[in-house]
């Protein structure tokens, strides 16, 4: 036994001497990596490469500046729905939801997309790390502040997917920009992606149960409950259909 043995780690007569490996801490290897640095060559533990992500300076700087992107846009949205209300009499927004995603939901959508993991994949592969979501009161709403923003010389839009116009199979109606937002930081101007999604209260209304439904701990995959789903879509269609005529009408009586 060495010096240093303890007493009950001494092996029995043939037993497997587990082979100790020097564990480097999460945070040595964090200090290390840089935005090309693939954390997943460094652990194939998600838990791990979470650690060692949500530990590194690039990674976090990132997270920083897509928070920053997500101001931008909102104020510019903001500006818009303040015009609009003053041109029109009513704003054309009911409410701005923003968020960053998780470090947990990257790392997931990166391994079902077998994305190498690091910072730099992260900002080139992934274009939803920062969401606007953006509540109108009607369909042509959608419209009007998507082509303001279309109509800013600085913004690009990188993708648009127009699910209100062809809505998803199973229902689901929304419209869908990849913007990338430029901003000015102490020393100099970068940008970020961001994804808008926007959409009509009826139009949350279905998707935010849709989800909760989707991500119960034991979903039901039947054809029928597909079928009921796609029928609330529609008739939720119907309304804002319903509602958007009553409002032209108003407007040609006035
Ligand atoms: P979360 O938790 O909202 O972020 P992508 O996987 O994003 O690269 P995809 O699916 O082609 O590719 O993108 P798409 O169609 O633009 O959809 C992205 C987001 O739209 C989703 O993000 C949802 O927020 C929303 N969405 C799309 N389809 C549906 C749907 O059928 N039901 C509901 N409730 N929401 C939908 P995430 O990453 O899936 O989720």
């Amino acid at each position: 036994m060495s010096p240093t043995q303890n007493p009950s780690q001494q092996a029995l007569p043939g037993a497997i001497v587990p082979v100790s490996t020097p564990i480097v801490s999460a945070s040595s290897l964090a200090a290390m990596a840089t935005r090309d640095t693939r954390i997943d060559q460094l652990s194939t533990d998600p838990k791990r490469i979470e650690e060692i992500l949500s530990r590194m300076d690039d990674y976090n700087r990132s997270r920083m500046e897509y928070g920053c992107a997500l101001r931008e846009l909102e104020t510019r949205l903001q500006i818009l729905n303040d015009e609009f209300g003053h041109k029109m009499e009513n704003n054309p927004i009911e409410s701005i939801e923003t968020r960053i995603k998780t470090t947990h939901s990257i790392i997931k959508k990166m391994r079902r997309r077998e994305l190498p993991i690091s910072v730099r994949s992260m900002e080139e592969k992934i274009f939803d790390i920062a969401g606007i979501r953006v509540i109108c009161s009607f369909v042509p709403d959608v419209y009007s502040l998507a082509d303001s923003l279309r109509a800013q010389e600085d913004l690009r839009i990188l993708q648009v997917k127009d699910y209100i116009h062809s809505p998803k199979p199973n229902g689901y109606r929304s419209y869908h920009m990849i913007v990338e937002v430029p901003f000015y930081l102490q020393e100099h101007k970068t940008s970020k992606r961001v994804e808008l999604q926007f959409r009509t209260i009826a139009m949350d209304f279905w998707a935010s149960l849709e989800h909760k439904l989707r991500y119960k701990k034991d979903p039901v995959d039947s054809e029928q409950i597909h079928d009921r789903l796609r029928r609330c879509a529609e008739i939720n269609a119907q309304l804002d259909q319903e509602m958007q005529e009553i409002r032209e009408m108003m407007r040609s009586m006035k």
